[in-house]
């Protein structure tokens, strides 16, 4: 029996729903400096969601959603370009606390921390939007309470690719069996699942209807001792929020 050394979370849509309130309008404002006229509704940016990464999601709602566009020559700069507006839009947004985090994370990285367990980060987002979301929620201090921040185009291949896991638990020096990873998404937990880790899912509203085989739960949010989760599959144990004693005995049962 592997004991529990760390823990390795998602950001988006698992710390925060970063998506729909932070993402999307800061792609929609890239759009709108650049004179596009296109808008990401709420319902299209569902769709989209399909491909991770940003870059990766605007050239698929460009063959997919968009296809009259006429494409510019230089299309690989164009698409970097409008990346790089978005981002810059998507670390103010979080600057003016546009995205809380969800129920339950702050409380939980604090019991891990607490119990002396190691916490990382497996993201297909832009590193600098990592940094964004965590200094401006939990500040500036917790970038280094994560010993290692995997993001973006660190690996060549995204989410539900399992490289950016393997590149964690690599530098971690940590085998799969000693960690256990925290999903929001179809393509998140294929990610972890190939990389052979326990997973608990809290979904959101883009993912609730998500294909979750292979989680050691499903649940609706981490919750707080004030506002209990729902199990939407899988046993707690008689847990009605998520915390270290519940997270250590699903670990315990993934890893018999
Ligand atoms: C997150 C993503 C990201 C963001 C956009 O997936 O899909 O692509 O939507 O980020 P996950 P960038 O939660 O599975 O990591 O624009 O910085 O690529
Ligand atoms: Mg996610």
């Amino acid at each position: 029996m592997s004991e529990l050394t760390a823990l390795i979370f998602d950001v988006d849509g698992t710390l925060a729903d970063t998506e729909r309130d932070g993402h999307r309008v800061a792609f929609n404002l890239a759009f709108q400096e650049a004179s596009l006229g296109w808008d990401w509704t709420p319902e299209l940016y569902g769709e989209l969601l399909a491909v991770t990464g940003g870059k990766e999601r605007i050239r698929y709602y460009l063959e997919k959603f968009n296809t009259e566009f006429q494409k510019p020559g230089n299309f690989d700069e164009f698409v970097a370009g409008l990346h790089a507006a978005k981002t810059s839009f998507y670390t103010k947004l979080m600057a003016d606390g546009a995205v809380p985090l969800r129920p339950g994370v702050e409380r939980l990285i604090q019991e891990a921390r607490d119990a002396g367990l190691r916490l990382a980060i497996a993201t297909t987002t832009t590193p600098e939007n990592v940094t964004a979301l965590l200094t401006y929620t939990l500040g500036a201090d917790s970038l280094e309470w994560f010993e290692v921040i995997g993001a973006g185009d660190i690996v060549p291949a995204k989410k539900p690719a399992p490289d950016i896991y393997h590149y964690v638990m690599e530098a971690m020096n940590l085998p799969p069996e000693q960690c256990i990873a925290f999903e929001d998404s179809y393509n998140g937990i294929r990610s972890s699942v190939q990389a052979r880790l326990a997973t608990v899912i809290t979904t959101n509203g883009y993912t609730a209807h998500d294909d979750f085989s292979g989680a050691a739960i499903v649940l609706d949010q981490m919750g707080e001792p004030n506002a209990d989760f729902t199990v939407i599959n899988g046993e707690a144990g008689g847990h009605r929020y998520l915390n270290m004693d519940m997270v250590r005995e699903l670990h315990q049962a993934a890893n018999v």
